[in-house]
C-alpha cells in the first residue's frame, strides 16, 4: 500500500510539482480525488478539517501537511533533495521562491486572465523566464543549484512545462533552459509519469482541454 496520499481537486495546479517528484523519486502515491463543485459551494465538510481550508493536502502515513512548498521541502528532506550544505539549501530556497513567483503569475493568467490577458502575458514571457537561464549559466552539471538534482528543479519543470503548455516554443530563445527541460522530461522515471494515464487524464485547468 502506498505509503503517500495527495488529497486535491482532479486538476495539476499545485500538485503537480509534488507528483513530479514523487514519480522521478520512485515514490508511490495514492490519489484522494476530491470534486470540485461540492467543495466551492460550500458542501464539503473536510475543508474545515484542513489547516488554511484548502487543498491539496499530503499525507505521509497519520501525518497530515498542507502548503504545496511545504510539502516539497517535507519530501526534500526525506529524499535528499536539499543540497549538501546550508549555502547550497539557502540557493535552493531561493529558486524555488523565484518558481513559485513565476506559478502565481502563471496561475492568475492561465485561471483568471485567459481570455484578456493572453497577449500581454505572451509578450511578457522572455522576461519572466530570462532569470532562469541566468541561473542555469552559473551552474555546469545542469541541474539549477550544485550538482544533483534538488526540489528545487521539480518546482521549476512545474513551472516550465505549464508555460509550454500554453507556448509551445517559448524555450527556443533560451538554449539553456530549453537542454535543461528536454533533461528533465527525459529522466527515466519522469519520462514514464508523464507518459501515464494519470498524468493525461488530470488537466490543467477543470473545464479546458488543456
Ligand atoms: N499556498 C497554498 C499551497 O501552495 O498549497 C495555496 C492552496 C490553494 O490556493 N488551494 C486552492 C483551494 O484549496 C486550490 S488551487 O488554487 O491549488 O487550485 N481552493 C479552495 C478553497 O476553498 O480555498
Amino acid at each position: 500500500m502506498a505509503q503517500y496520499t495527495i488529497t486535491y481537486f482532479p486538476v495539476r495546479a499545485r500538485s503537480q510539482s509534488v507528483r513530479f517528484l514523487l514519480a522521478d523519486q520512485g515514490c508511490e502515491w495514492k490519489e484522494d480525488v476530491v470534486p470540485i463543485e461540492p467543495w466551492y459551494q460550500g458542501k464539503d465538510d473536510r475543508k474545515k478539517s484542513m489547516a488554511f481550508g484548502q487543498l491539496p493536502m499530503f499525507t505521509d502515513g497519520d501525518f497530515r501537511l498542507f502548503q504545496s512548498n511545504a510539502i516539497l521541502r517535507y519530501l526534500a528532506r526525506k529524499h535528499y533533495l536539499y543540497g549538501k550544505n546550508d549555502k547550497e539549501a539557502a540557493l535552493i530556497d531561493m529558486v524555488n521562491d523565484g518558481a513559485e513567483d513565476l506559478r502565481i503569475k502563471f496561475f492568475r493568467f492561465f485561471f483568471q486572465e485567459w481570455d484578456t490577458g493572453k497577449e500581454k502575458y505572451m509578450e511578457e514571457m522572455p522576461d519572466l523566464l530570462s532569470p532562469f537561464e541566468r541561473i542555469l549559466s552559473k551552474n555546469s552539471s545542469g541541474f539549477l543549484v550544485g550538482s544533483t538534482i534538488s526540489f528545487a528543479d521539480y518546482s521549476l519543470l512545474d513551472v516550465l512545462y505549464n508555460h509550454v503548455a500554453v507556448a509551445p516554443d517559448c524555450l527556443k530563445s533560451f538554449p539553456l533552459l530549453q537542454a535543461y527541460y528536454d533533461m528533465m522530461v527525459s529522466r527515466p522515471k519522469l519520462k514514464v509519469y508523464l507518459e501515464s494515464e494519470d498524468h493525461k487524464n488530470c488537466p490543467m485547468h477543470p473545464a479546458r482541454t488543456l
